[in-house]
């Protein structure tokens, strides 16, 4: 199997040194020498001549006989599969998982017995609404996919980075995907639910108000793919050889931490790099910093269940981690680029009934309309039952049944049997086992009937858990996003409705966001089918900012250079990033790079005009005064640290980048959140306040509304 390439090996070695020959029309070609691979069609026939079409005459018309030009169109014409229905843009990755000690005690899942083991795994990161060329950071749930190839079997855990959904039953998911999408007479807009379909929606459905609410917190807008949790959502069960059965709720814990961005910040990151988060997730693999993420459990029995403020079956809800705790039993690590995007990241098809013996379903009505969905889209999308011959969706286990034919075809039997049973002995074909899949013998009981569950009916009280499990300054992040998203929706009354809803949440989010939309009279609360309980504590766990590890590990910092910097300072820079486990993007003038004061020459990673500070989590002002000077002309300059400064972040500075300061608007008296570079310890004193990623008492002054 190839691996990826370095970064240096991106680059064609031989790109400056190619011989080049060119035709009658001044046209260029490129020959294959002899260590180099011929150009031919599909069907083998080397080609002499890639750039013109078969004519009738030099200037004449293209003729039909050529089959070389026509294999070419067809297959270019062909090239485009349906992108997914939801989760259309995506990023994946290749891995491992490796168990921790053996879990037997509450799985025969092959996977979980052997401490230490390591499985194969793939995972693909997606955004929900957006279409595949969208950009990365709307705001939105992320979808978190991961398929592990184990011994007995493909298991897929289809998770997203919140713990809940927005809708309690199968039944409900086009009308929620197609109100959360584009309006369909106008296609807009794209990738966003700032608009009045999706709240005219939600606000019709008070069952989706605790997603809602995750969905207006920092978690939808994630710093990068490598610093969101992953959630399984449903509550699973597990059950051990004895048969012994428990449920379960799957959770993947970032070792990076979680980390969001500021929302203002996510509008421009999706101008200056719609790529964000692949670019983040490709380059980490690549400089060998490995993502990471822990499998916890939260195991339970059907006590529990029963005792249980809520039903376990209701995937609007969350068990609060400090009720059952977390159990970890393993770590995913992606180590290995795809080698090719559609090959493996497009191609790849999860499906929640991928699961394996020791692992099964609870009649959790999204998970059992999940069931049916995946496989049919993958048909769609893929084109052939056969889409699990591709090596990406392939088990790594010998797989061997009589399925057979159908398009595209690879893995053909090759015996005379292709059923069963039959009476061919050895030469008749794979069997039965009794170690194979078995469904947790869960009694089923009741007269058929459309019908939600009782137990389902209360939408507010973990909608209030989780606002008020939050910081002040997450909650203020709410506020805004609400207020943001509102102020979108065309309808004076859906705005109304949702601010309804609020007050069955909090009646202070609900009022500060009716303040921010101008709302000139209150609503009534919405009817509620079940009052709000207050007796609900806070959940500390539920906080991203409580939680956050302080640290520039796998963290990137900008720093704007002009020519007559200080090259010793660069140095410094770049090697205490370096032990931080951090990385130091140049971002200057030019990108060939800037001569140093010393009359060194460094070259730069960014031109200032796309190298803008959204793109990274501090920065530092490293100009010479003639830079600075220079600079104060440049409204990318400007914007550069008028955004660093407006989204909180920490600033390195040199004393000649004070024009520069005073011209973004940076208030004269400089916060906490400035530290000068000068003196022994000012890079030292830059990186451990820069650990903090973001200076947050600085927000009241740079947001009101
Ligand atoms: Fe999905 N979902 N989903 N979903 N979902 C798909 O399958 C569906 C739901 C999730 O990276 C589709 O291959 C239904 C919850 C992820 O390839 C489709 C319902 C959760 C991905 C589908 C849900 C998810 C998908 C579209 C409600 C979190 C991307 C393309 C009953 C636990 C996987 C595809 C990837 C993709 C159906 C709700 C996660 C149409 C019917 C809840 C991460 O089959």
């Amino acid at each position: 199997m190839s691996s990826s390439p370095t970064p240096e090996q991106d680059t064609p070695a031989r790109f400056d040194d190619q011989e080049l020959t060119f035709g009658q029309g001044g046209d260029t070609h490129q020959r294959a020498d002899k260590d180099q691979a011929v150009l031919t069609t599909a069907q083998g026939i080397p080609i002499a001549d890639n750039q013109n079409s078969l004519k009738a005459g030099a200037r004449g018309p293209t003729l039909l006989e050529d089959f070389v030009m026509r294999e070419k169109i067809f297959h270019f014409d062909h090239e485009r599969i349906p992108e997914r229905v939801v989760h259309a843009r995506g990023y994946g990755a290749h891995g491992y998982f490796e168990t921790y000690d053996s879990l037997a005690d509450i799985t025969c899942a092959d996977l979980f017995q052997r401490a230490g083991e390591r499985t194969p795994a793939f995972a693909r990161f997606s955004t929900v609404v957006g279409n595949k060329g969208s950009a990365d950071l709307p705001r939105d749930v992320r979808g978190f996919a991961v398929k592990i190839y184990t011994q007995q079997g493909n298991w897929d855990i289809v998770g997203n980075n919140i713990p809940v959904f927005f809708i309690q039953d199968a039944m409900k998911f086009p009308d929620f995907v197609h109100a959360a999408k584009a309006e369909p007479d106008r296609g807009f807009p794209q990738a966003q639910s700032a608009h009045d379909n999706f709240w005219d929606f939600v606000s019709l459905t008070p069952e989706s108000m605790h997603t809602v609410i995750w969905a207006m917190s920092d978690r939808a807008i994630p710093r990068s793919f490598r610093t969101m949790e992953g959630f399984g959502v449903h509550t699973f069960r597990m059950f051990n050889a004895k048969g012994k059965s428990h449920f379960v709720k799957f959770h993947w814990k970032p070792k990076q931490t979680v980390q969001s961005v500021v929302w203002n910040e996510a509008l421009k990151i999706n101008g200056a790099d719609p790529d964000f988060h692949r670019r983040d997730l490709w380059d980490a693999i690549g400089r060998g910093d490995f993502p990471e993420w822990e499998l916890c459990l939260q195991v339970f029995d059907e006590q529990f269940a029963e005792d249980f403020d809520f039903d376990v079956l209701d995937p609007t809800k969350l068990i609060p981690e400090e009720q059952v705790p977390l159990r970890p039993v393993g770590r995913l690590v992606l180590d290995r680029r795809v080698d090719n995007f559609f090959a493996d990241t497009e191609q790849v098809a999860f499906c929640t009934q991928n699961i394996v013996p020791g692992i099964d379903f609870t009649e959790d009505p999204l998970l059992q309309g999940r069931n049916f969905s995946y496989l049919d889209t993958q048909l769609k999308r893929l084109g052939s039952p056969n889409f699990t011959q591709l090596p990406i969706n392939a088990p790594k286990c010998p797989a061997h049944n009589f399925q057979q034919d159908g398009h595209m075809a690879t893995a053909n039997p090759t015996t005379r049997a292709n059923y069963e049973p039959n009476s061919w002995g050895d030469a008749g074909g794979p069997r039965e086992t009794t170690e194979g899949f078995r469904s947790a013998p869960a009694p089923v009981d009741g007269p058929k009937a459309r019908v939600r569950s009782a137990t389902f009916a209360d939408h507010y009280s973990q909608a209030r858990q989780f606002y008020i499990s939050q910081t002040e300054v997450e909650q203020r992040h709410i506020i805004a996003a609400y207020t943001f998203e509102l102020s979108k929706v065309e309808t004076l009354a859906i705005r109304k409705r949702v601010v309804s809803h609020l007050l069955n949440i909090d009646t202070d989010l609900a009022e500060q966001v009716a303040h921010g939309l101008a709302l000139r009279e209150m609503p009534k609360p919405a009817t509620a089918a079940m009052p709000t309980r207050t007796d609900l504590q806070p959940s500390p766990a539920l906080s991203i900012l409580r939680n956050q590890d302080k640290t520039l590990k796998g963290r990137k910092v900008g720093c704007l250079v002009t020519d007559g910097v200080d090259g010793e300072l660069i140095e410094t820079l770049r090697a205490a990033l370096e032990r931080e486990g951090g990385t130091l993007a140049l971002v200057a003038p030019m990108v060939g790079g800037v001569k140093t004061a010393a009359g060194d020459w460094i070259a730069a990673d960014e031109q200032l005009a796309g190298g803008p500070s959204v793109l990274f989590d501090a920065v530092v002002l490293a100009v010479s005064e003639d830079g600075a000077d220079l600079l104060l002309e440049e409204a990318s300059a400007r914007d550069f640290v008028a955004d660093a400064y407006a989204h909180l972040k920490y600033i390195g500075f040199v004393a000649a980048a004070e024009p520069l300061m005073d011209h973004a608007g940076v208030p004269s008296a400089r916060d906490a959140g400035f530290i000068a570079l000068s003196g022994d310890d000012g890079v030292a004193d830059f990186i451990e306040a820069a650990r903090n990623l973001r200076l947050w008492e600085r927000e009241p002054r740079v947001q009101h509304l």
